[in-house]
């Protein structure tokens, strides 16, 4: 990976990577019924931005990490995430017709065949996992705490959490700490887990996890203020999703309760907090971590 590499030029190879790897995610040998195949290969083929893979190799990479070994965990969180998505667009949940500027999974593929896809993605990615760390000759402790982190930052009080205290909330949330569990858990942890796991793969010592934990905690609550925003001053077509959706559903978001220029200050200073988190804890090559964060921070969609 050449240093004069572009940031963006850095994320397209490298969701390019996470793309060709998850083209061969289920095992050829297995007898898996073709129609479950089909639902789940087309939400994990459908796009999307690949960032959480990315942080999984960028924080492998700040230390010096193996990418053979990083590569199926950053797939693995792809699959978690896009079981979320394919969940969360489900009729008895925000019952969305397009995803990804495709029509969602439910759309195509029906209800029970969406619930089933989501439900084996999100079991596969474990065994993905577990799989790359029996292979990668990790020691047997730091694969099982990463599975362990796995399954804590995406289930009851990781992700599954926020997304439950989002819905029970839902229009009926009066403080900003309601709102920011729900922020934290629901974009967060897969995006804190994301970081870690990549700073486990390269053996980080414990100053370096804590600032990896803090810098995914402030770009995760970075990224999901910035949706929020993008949900009222965004492109749709760029998006991929309709614009909006927030204002329409009534949901309390972070330009609710403190504006939208607040809420922009908010993401500046989130961000700088992550980096400076990194910039403290000496890693040797923190240059794609660092830019990764202003990318997110810039994005617009
Ligand atoms: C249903 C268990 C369950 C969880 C749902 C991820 C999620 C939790 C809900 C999706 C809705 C949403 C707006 C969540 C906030 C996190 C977020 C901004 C997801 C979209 O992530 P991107 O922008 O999507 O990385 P792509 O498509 O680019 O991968």
């Amino acid at each position: 990976m050449t240093q004069a590499m572009t940031i963006k030029d850095y994320i397209q190879n490298e969701a390019r990577f996470v793309e060709e790897q998850l083209r061969h995610f289920l095992p050829s040998a297995w007898d898996v019924p073709q129609p479950l195949k089909e639902a789940m290969a087309y939400s994990l083929h459908a796009g999307g931005k690949r960032l959480r893979p990315i942080l999984v190799l960028a924080a492998a990479e700040s230390l010096g990490g193996n990418r053979e070994a990083a590569l199926p965990i950053a797939c693995a969180v792809e699959m978690v995430h896009t079981y979320s998505l394919i969940h969360d667009d489900l009729p008895a949940l925000d019952n969305d017709d397009f995803r990804r500027g495709m029509p969602t999974n439910h759309k195509v593929h029906g209800e029970a065949m969406a619930i089933l896809a989501g439900d084996a993605l999100l079991t596969h990615a474990f065994y993905v996992a577990s799989d790359a760390c029996l292979r990668s000759g990790i020691a047997p402790e730091q694969g099982l705490a990463l599975i362990r982190d796995f399954a804590e930052f995406a289930g009851a009080r990781g992700m599954v959490g926020g997304q439950v205290a989002d819905m029970v909330g839902e229009q009926g949330i009066t403080r900003l700490e309601e709102l920011q569990y729900i922020h934290t858990h629901k974009t967060g942890d897969l995006i804190v887990f994301s970081v870690k796991a990549g700073g486990r793969l390269a053996n980080a010592n414990e100053e370096q996890m804590k600032a990896l934990e803090k810098f995914g905690r402030s770009i995760g609550m970075a990224f999901q203020i910035l949706d929020d925003i993008l949900d009222i001053t965004g492109d749709e077509q760029k998006l991929g999703k309709p614009v909006k959706s927030d204002e329409k559903q009534q949901k309390v978001t972070y330009p609710y309760f403190i504006g939208l220029e607040e809420s922009k200050k908010l993401v500046r200073e989130h961000t700088e907090a992550g980096k400076q988190a990194i910039n403290q804890a000496h890693f040797p090559f923190p240059q794609r971590l660092l830019e990764l964060a202003d990318y997110m921070m810039d994005r617009d969609y």
